[in-house]
């Protein structure tokens, strides 16, 4: 007996272990009857809670709640897209006070995450979406930290994006975010981002089987699959629980092994923005019944239609890009991409047909066109990176004469960058395209030599759309104006702009 080594021992134990769980009736069922049950074995303070989801979609809210009546269990911090809405969602565990901290790529318009942000009352460290998707890949591969062209060049590298504002003086900063190392692979800079493990992750999923497999319904995916790999202990909801066997293995989108816990839904199933297709055409829009505010948009939306080409994989940011895809022409083909995890949707939902499980990033519900294709968070932002995508268009603050883009929020005023800095990471092969209007409210200029907001994106952009003018961007040549509106002449434009701009010698007018 001596003479065994330590393997030959481990060996003969692991044998006799086998044995009992096949003479006994071992029961291998991860199932919980309450929720509870299923948060039994949690840390009581003081951990990093992943909890999956984008907006209301793939929502663990039965989890949440369950937290929520656990008031002694507090300092959570909590990594997640968003905080859900007010009212639903992560949101009710930052009014409880139990989360201190969240890492998040977006604040939204959610009232009570942005008020205790800026009054001091919780951490926040924004990450940009696919960032978030990735930190969190990594930890769940075992990799503690890799590069990344995300967020070169911005207040992520620098160090500047605010974690704590001063709770006594409003708008003071008590916390900056780290800065990040950078290196070059040929020769582009790429910062070193580490990996976010978390101790408990909570993951809703359409099925799961009692031995945790789960699958995911449309866009359900999400930070789901990723969040649920990379914690310690993963809990699961389902809406479907089923037997071993009754999801096919080739569709197991998260195998059990990583799965502590699974326990039935009861949350809810809502949408958070409802956008029908109103079987209306582009053609029977009525131009001239338009405000002079709704025509400005117009123009844009229509003319940045015109950047489209048959066949093309586009992202398109919220607002303005997505209102141009309205105006492709009948049957024409392109593959649409969201970074919530849809390749080839289609138009909005007629009435009856809209899924709570099928949104794009805007959070509108969508359908898919045949041949589609859905997946993970930390796949999309793959796919982004990797220049899979040829054209993003996006919306804009302001854009510098070299093609700098600030469009994710003003000092003071943050939205969170969202998917932003990822998608304007890899200009070389995916074309960014800005359309905005050319001056804000009050007039000033968006186009300009230096932005003033934080940057998403340094030299990145390619092409500018506002309703007066397009204009290219060359990053060491600058502006170059390529259409204008045909009311407005070349000084009254020269006017509106916060920098000099080259004139084409092919200058034309723009048509819409
Ligand atoms: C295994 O445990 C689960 C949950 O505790 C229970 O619902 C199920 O009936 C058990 N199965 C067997 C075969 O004992
Ligand atoms: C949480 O952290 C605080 C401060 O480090 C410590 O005093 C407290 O005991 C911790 N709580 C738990 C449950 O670990
Ligand atoms: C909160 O938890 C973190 C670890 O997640 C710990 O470092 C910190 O000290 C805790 N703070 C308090 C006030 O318990
Ligand atoms: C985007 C978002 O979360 N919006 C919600 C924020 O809170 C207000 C007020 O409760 C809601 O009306 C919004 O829908």
């Amino acid at each position: 007996m001596f003479n065994l080594t330590f393997k030959q021992v481990n060996r003969s134990v692991t044998r006799v272990l086998v044995q009992q769980r096949l003479n006994s009736s071992f029961n291998n069922s991860k199932l919980v009857d309450s929720v509870e049950e299923a948060l039994k074995d949690i840390p009581t303070s003081n951990f990093t809670l992943l909890s999956g989801g984008f907006g209301l979609c793939g929502l663990p809210e039965t989890l949440i709640y369950g937290l929520l009546r656990r008031p002694e269990v507090k300092n959570i911090t909590a990594v997640s897209n968003n905080a859900g809405i007010d009212d639903r969602g992560l949101t009710v565990l930052l009014n409880s006070g139990q989360i201190t901290k969240m890492v998040s790529s977006f604040l939204g318009n959610n009232k009570t995450f942005n008020r205790l942000y800026l009054e001091g009352k919780i951490d926040l460290e924004l990450c940009p979406q696919g960032n978030l998707a990735e930190r969190t890949r990594a930890a769940a591969a075992g990799i503690p930290a890799f590069y990344t062209p995300t967020g070169v060049d911005t207040w992520l590298e620098q160090g500047k994006l605010p974690i704590r504002y001063d709770d006594k003086n409003p708008g003071e900063v008590l916390k900056y975010s780290e800065p990040r190392e950078s290196k070059i692979f040929n020769g582009k800079k790429y910062l070193l981002e580490t990996s976010i493990p978390g101790d408990v992750a909570f993951v809703k999923a359409y099925k799961a089987d009692t031995l945790g497999n789960c699958w995911f319904k449309g866009s359900a995916n999400n930070f789901n699959g990723v969040f649920g790999r990379a914690a310690k202990q993963t809990i699961v909801e389902a809406e479907h629980i089923v037997e071993p066997g009754e999801i096919k293995p080739e569709d197991v989108h998260l195998p059990g092994v990583y799965v502590s816990k699974v326990i039935q839904s009861k949350a809810p199933k809502d949408i958070e923005i409802l956008t029908l297709d109103d079987g209306k055409s582009s053609s029977e829009i009525d131009v001239s019944a338009l405000s002079p505010q709704e025509l400005k948009r117009y123009k844009i939306i229509k003319r940045a239609s015109q950047e489209f080409h048959e066949g093309m994989t586009c992202n398109l940011g919220i607002g303005m890009p997505t209102l141009a895809a309205k105006y492709l022409p009948e049957g024409f083909e392109i593959n649409f991409q969201s970074e919530n995890g849809l390749l080839r949707f289609g138009k909005y939902p007629k009435e009856g047909e809209q899924d709570p499980d099928l949104i794009n990033a805007g959070k509108e519900t969508v359908t898919l066109n045949s041949g589609a294709s859905l997946f993970g968070s930390e796949e999309s932002f793959a796919m982004i990176r990797s220049g899979r995508i040829e054209l993003t268009m996006l919306g804009g603050l302001q854009v510098s004469a070299k093609g700098d883009l600030a469009n994710w929020g003003l000092p003071g005023r943050i939205k969170g960058m969202g998917g932003a800095m990822d998608l304007v990471s890899n200009p070389d092969q995916t074309r960014v395209v800005v359309l905005m209007e050319h001056n804000d409210k009050k007039g000033n200029a968006k186009i300009m030599d230096e932005c003033t907001f934080p940057l998403t994106g340094s030299k990145c952009v390619s092409r500018i759309i506002t309703e007066f003018a397009v204009l290219d961007v060359d990053p060491e040549k600058g502006l170059t104006l390529i259409e204008i509106d045909k009311d407005t002449s070349l000084d009254e434009l020269r006017e509106k702009t916060g920098c000099q701009f080259k004139v084409s010698d092919n200058l034309k007018f723009i048509e819409v």
